[in-house]
């Protein structure tokens, strides 16, 4: 299953970045038929290969381009494997994409909130989640220790000129403000300052292209207020 979902998903720069089984306790949503998934795989895309994908295959005239071309691309995906593909960006509710992908492979929460991989750093996102009925076999869960853990200087936390890290939460309007403003040039063409200060994963760094598109995205979430309170 995990190879030939890999196969299914190398065109769109995506893969399968681990699973698990569902346990009562998980809020899951109800597989179409109102059944319960037993089985769960997160896929997603680490660095630039999802980039490249969508620079030669997207129409970037369509309105949110991005998920425009990938969500159908999942949803043929999951359908080939009789999944129910449940993506993280629709919401609010939002699914705990982070809490299910520290259950699925060795991330773990960084000092600014986004997940940390011990080789990709923090450049890689969750696309979807692939509900099944039956129990599927997961791929082997790899053990490695969260990089942040013996990163002293912690540097993603002393250079974002917004101030935008509080300990346990991310004021997404001072970052938002910061990056619109003249002196948010960096951040809106090169991408977070805080997230690039991090020398995990430095092969996985998005290009200028990829930072500045995400930017303007998030830029134009926070307008909108999605996921804010
Ligand atoms: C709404 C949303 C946003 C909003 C507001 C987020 C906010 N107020 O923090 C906006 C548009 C600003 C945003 C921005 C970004 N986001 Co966002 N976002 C989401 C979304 C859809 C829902 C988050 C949520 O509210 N969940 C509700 C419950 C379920 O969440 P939670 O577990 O309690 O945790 C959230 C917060 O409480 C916070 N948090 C929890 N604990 C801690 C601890 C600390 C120290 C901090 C700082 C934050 C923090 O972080 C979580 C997400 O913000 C998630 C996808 C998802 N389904 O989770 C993506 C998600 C978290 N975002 C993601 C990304 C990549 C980004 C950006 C980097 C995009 C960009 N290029 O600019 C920025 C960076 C923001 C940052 N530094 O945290 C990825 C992170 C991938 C990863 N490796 O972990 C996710 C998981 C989407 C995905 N499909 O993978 N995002
Ligand atoms: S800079 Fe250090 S503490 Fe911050 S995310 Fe990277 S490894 Fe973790
Ligand atoms: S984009 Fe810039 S202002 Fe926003 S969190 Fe990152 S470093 Fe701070």
């Amino acid at each position: 299953m995990i190879d030939r979902l890999n196969d299914l998903l190398k065109g769109a720069g995506l893969f399968v970045r681990g699973g698990f089984h569902v346990v009562p306790a998980d809020d899951m949503p109800l597989l179409s038929d109102g059944g319960t998934a037993v089985s769960v795989l997160l896929i997603g895309n680490a660095g630039g290969d999802m980039w490249e994908a969508f620079e030669a295959q997207a129409d970037r005239q369509r309105r949110n381009p991005l998920d425009s071309w990938l969500r159908p691309e999942i949803e043929r995906v999951a359908a080939e494997v009789d999944a129910m593909p449940v993506f993280p960006n629709d919401g609010p509710p939002f699914v705990p994409v982070q809490d299910w992908a520290a259950r699925a492979e060795p991330v773990y929460r960084s000092p600014i909130g986004i997940m940390i991989h011990p080789e990709f750093g923090l450049w890689h996102v969750y696309r979807a989640a692939l509900l099944f009925r039956d129990r599927i076999e997961l791929p082997p869960r790899l053990a490695a220790p969260s990089p942040c853990d013996t990163c002293v200087k912690k540097p993603c936390l002393t250079v974002c000129p917004a101030d935008a890290f509080r300990p346990d939460s991310f004021d997404a309007r001072a970052c938002s403000s910061h990056v619109e403003s003249a002196a948010g040039i960096n951040c809106r063409e090169r991408g977070c300052l805080a997230r690039r200060a991090c020398p995990v994963g430095r092969d996985y760094l998005y290009e200028q292209d990829q930072q500045a598109f995400h930017t303007t995205a998030m830029l134009a979430a926070v307008k909108s207020g999605y996921g804010l309170d």
